[in-house]
């Protein structure tokens, strides 16, 4: 039975009802009954996790109320809707945003306490879905939460993967993977509708007959067939009543196909098929592994895409009418490459199952897709095998090739006898293996495509795309990203909010985050800095004692500078040029132990590809550095490393506003954005950063005095890679350098062993393809400067407010309206909270 009533005031009253109402009394009445109803508890004998849950539901009954009306208010306006198509999805704990977002945080909490509920206990028993990698990920689940916020209509599309991105463990200082079961205990936000389903077809042959008008046409005779089945999740935007939805696709066995084998008798060749469909959205690929390219992903691949086009169709269908029209009720943005093939699928749906002729597929399909890219490097730029796309996807090879044909004679057409360009430009590789590009593919299927920030989008025109570019410049857009402020600075750093709340007079800078600047005023206040520093300082002791249960390392927040560098573990991010400084510093130290110096705490935190071995010696080094540090009284009153193990968004909100120093060091030319660097710069962290990505345009806006700016230009890089990089006159030439990588090959960092980081140093000094030890010696000068200015809090503590005030432009609210105004040509559509 529920406990009795305890509270003295009025229970909700009659017109507030407990599913919807937001004021206490309703709210604790909900969870009681959400508890005892939903969950078949009651308080005495309730798990940690069945409480969580009913917090859940009860947050998300509050979500239902507003979405229905969403959808209803979307189908009669007939609203021109976004279809974000994108593989991955990190999106992180759900329940802490959530109360946000519904402006309910201050109340639920209180209604918490009067239930006598540890209201932080329950925030942290939520898993977290962590369908995604890194950036590409992240981007795209702030972007849900900024076109709800900016009342976009828009449906997100991907895939319901059963084991997420794995959860990292370190053991003996390597990365150790274990495989992420957050649907175990169930997933209270997601709505599953087994009525919207559909077939993905996979193999087999394709047929061309006359149908009865005579017209040529063609059916594909597949040799498998599963099926998508949907589920649903509520997306709310903050301060709004607009309510949009992700769709994530769940493959299972086609209900027919189980029962046809089942009549003639076969019972395990039934169960086979089963389960081999089942596989295809089991897992989330790593990236840069080599696993990636296998036939399972480009599977997975083409099961969301199919699934997510038939939708639109059937809403469009359903609710306009006409397939004329589809590109007039739809746009739909490719995130990366992965979902390209939506590009065939679309065009194989409207000619071979509604009979579109190929003319007017083609200027559906082409004024229906946008393409944003997210990376330059090769090895990740995506291509499949011919042969592959023959076995599994013959009909779209089909069309892939009628595509490039006709594509490829326009080329010709335009320039004459350029053949050299042409086999450039051709969808198909045929170097080698033939291959099909990806990105051409999304290039040639889209109206518009997008780089990531300034300079992302500059290079894309210049090299990666410039024969695309010279053909058609009018379609290449920047968009630089953005992150929502909701999640990266309300729920991660509630203390900062309410500082920021009370200075500015009011909370609208939540949602308009240029409204920043007001602080701009106050920044040489002594009172003020004085509580922002509290207010780090405090973050810093949560993050500390974390660390302390976590990674067992002990950090002084009240004396220590928190030096930070969280992100996947890549050899273009240069964590090891982050340890190379940590090296210089121990020696220095041991040299001189009475050298004054500003104590720091060097913390990581980031996952490497289970099969990049590179990135796994690096965590493996930065752990073995740590532990020969921590452990030397000589110098562990001064610096500590530490390693948080598990970077994932729950984490990553630990560590942001705990950071008075950011790295974001990777190569210039390499690192299409970032978006850790604006999580970081948000919660007043100052960068030390290269001219890379978003990190040009932060320090833009922060203003350059505010910005550590260290390390060569993209164009400087290119230069050097063309005169022929050598960096083994780098590590003659500067004998601290030199010291510093035969420390780590000396073996004292490995108990003796001198083999262990072997293929790390020798790949520095005779390869180095990231150019770490040209970028060495400008990293160090900047790092002393660093640490002068530390010295100085007050003139810190300014430039960190300062950092915060002109942050505005790194709202993902920013960015979803440019590509509402510049690329999708679309309208909000307001509803009320
Ligand atoms: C990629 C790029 C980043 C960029 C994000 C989002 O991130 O520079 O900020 O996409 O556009 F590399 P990862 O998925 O590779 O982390």
């Amino acid at each position: 039975e529920a406990p009795a009533e305890t509270e003295t005031e009025a229970p909700a009253t009659s017109h507030e009802h407990t599913r919807t109402g937001m004021s206490k009394a309703s709210l604790k009445q909900a969870y009681i009954d959400n508890l005892f109803y939903i969950q078949g508890r009651f308080r005495e004998v309730a798990t940690p996790h069945d409480l969580y849950m009913a917090a859940a539901f009860t947050v998300r009954d509050r979500m239902l109320e507003r979405w229905v009306k969403s959808a209803q208010v979307y189908k009669s306006s007939r609203a021109r809707t976004v279809c974000y198509l994108s593989a991955e999805y990190l999106l992180g704990p759900h329940l802490a945003n959530n109360l946000v977002n519904l402006g309910i945080a201050e109340v639920a909490q209180r209604a918490g306490e009067e239930l006598d509920l540890d209201f932080k206990a329950i925030l942290e028993e939520e898993e977290e879905p962590g369908l995604g990698n890194g950036g590409l990920g992240r981007l795209a689940a702030c972007y849900m939460d900024s076109l709800a916020t900016v009342q976009i209509p828009a449906i997100g599309y991907g895939i319901r993967y059963e084991f997420g991105i794995f959860d990292q463990i370190i053991e003996d200082g390597w990365q150790v993977e274990r495989s992420d079961t957050w649907l175990r205990n169930g997933n209270p936000w997601e709505i599953p509708r087994p009525k919207i389903s559909f077939p993905v077809m996979y193999g087999g042959h394709t047929e061309h007959y006359r149908d009865q008008a005579e017209r040529p046409r063609v059916r594909w005779i597949p040799d498998m067939v599963i099926s998508g089945v949907a589920y649903d999740t509520p997306v709310l935007g903050y301060g709004v009543g607009n309510v949009n939805l992700l769709r994530l696709w769940k493959a299972e066995a086609t209900e027919s196909f189980d029962f046809q084998t089942f009549n003639v008798g076969d019972y395990y060749g039934a169960v086979h098929a089963k389960i081999e469909a089942e596989t295809i959205s089991k897992v989330l690929y790593p990236n840069d592994d080599p696993e990636a390219g296998k036939e399972l992903r480009l599977k997975q691949q083409y099961f969301f895409v199919s699934c997510s086009i038939q939708d639109m169709i059937r809403l469009h269908l359903n609710t306009v009418g006409p397939l004329e029209t589809f590109h007039e009720k739809f746009v739909a943005q490719l995130n990366d490459t992965h979902p390209a093939i939506a590009v065939a699928e679309l065009m194989r749906l409207l000619m071979d199952d509604h009979a579109v002729t190929w003319d007017d597929a083609w200027a559906t399909t082409r004024a229906t897709f946008c393409y944003t890219n997210h990376t330059l490097l090769p090895e990740a730029l995506e291509t499949w095998s011919v042969a592959l796309f023959e076995r599994l996807l013959p009909r779209h090879l089909e069309i892939i090739y009628e595509i490039n044909r006709r594509f490829l004679d326009e080329v010709r057409v335009r320039y004459l006898g350029d053949e050299e360009r042409v086999a450039r430009m051709s969808l198909i590789d045929e170097a080698g293996g033939r291959r099909i590009r990806m990105a051409h593919l999304a290039v040639v299927g889209s109206r518009a495509v997008n780089g990531v920030a300034a300079l992302h989008s500059e290079l894309i025109k210049t090299t990666l795309l410039k024969d695309f570019y010279e053909m058609a410049p009018e379609r290449f857009h920047n968009v630089t990203n953005g992150v929502t402020p909701r999640r990266f600075i309300v729920v991660s750093n509630p203390r900062l909010a309410e500082l920021i709340t009370e200075v500015c007079g009011h909370d609208r800078w939540i949602r308009d985050l240029d409204s920043l600047r007001e602080l701009e005023a106050h920044a040489d206040d002594p009172k003020l800095q004085a509580r922002w520093r509290e207010v780090k300082t405090a973050a810093k002791r949560d993050l500390a004692v974390w660390l302390k249960r976590h990674a067992g390392v002990l950090l002084d927040p009240q004396t220590m500078m928190f030096d930070i560098q969280a992100k996947r573990l890549h050899e273009y991010k240069r964590q090891h040029l982050n340890v190379l400084h940590i090296i210089r510093v121990y020696q220095r130290l041991k040299q001189n132990p009475n050298l004054g110096m500003v104590p720091r705490a060097f913390i990581f935190g980031g996952k490497a590809a289970p099969g990049y071995y590179m990135a796994k010696l690096m965590i493996k080094l930065i752990n073995a550095v740590a532990e020969v540090i921590n452990n030397d009284p000589q110098v562990n009153g001064y610096i500590r490393v530490a390693f948080m193990p598990d970077f994932n968004v729950k984490n990553g909100q630990r560590l942001y506003p705990a950071a008075d120093l950011s790295e974001q060091i990777s190569l210039a030319g390499k690192e299409a954005s970032g978006t850790g660097n604006m999580k970081f710069s948000m919660n007043g962290a100052l960068t030390v950063g290269t001219l890379d990505g978003a990190n040009i345009e932060i320090r833009e806006e922060v203003g350059a005095e505010n910005f550590f700016l260290f390390g060569m230009t993209a164009e400087e890089v290119r230069r050097k890679q063309d005169e022929g990089y050598r960096p083994w006159d780098y590590y003659h030439g500067d004998q601290e350098l030199k010291s510093d990588i035969d420390l780590i090959a000396s073996g004292l960092f490995s108990h003796g062993d001198t083999n262990l980081f072997r293929p790390l140093t020798e790949h520095l000094i005779h390869q180095d393809p990231f150019m770490v030890l040209a970028d060495y010696r400008a990293y160090l000068e900047c790092q002393d400067r660093i640490s002068t200015v530390y010295d100085r809090p007050a003139e810190w503590d300014r430039m960190s407010i300062l950092n915060v005030a002109r942050m505005g432009k790194f709202s993902s609210d920013r960015s979803i309206r440019e590509y509402a105004e510049r690329i999708w040509s679309i309208e909000p559509q307001p509803l009320g909270a």
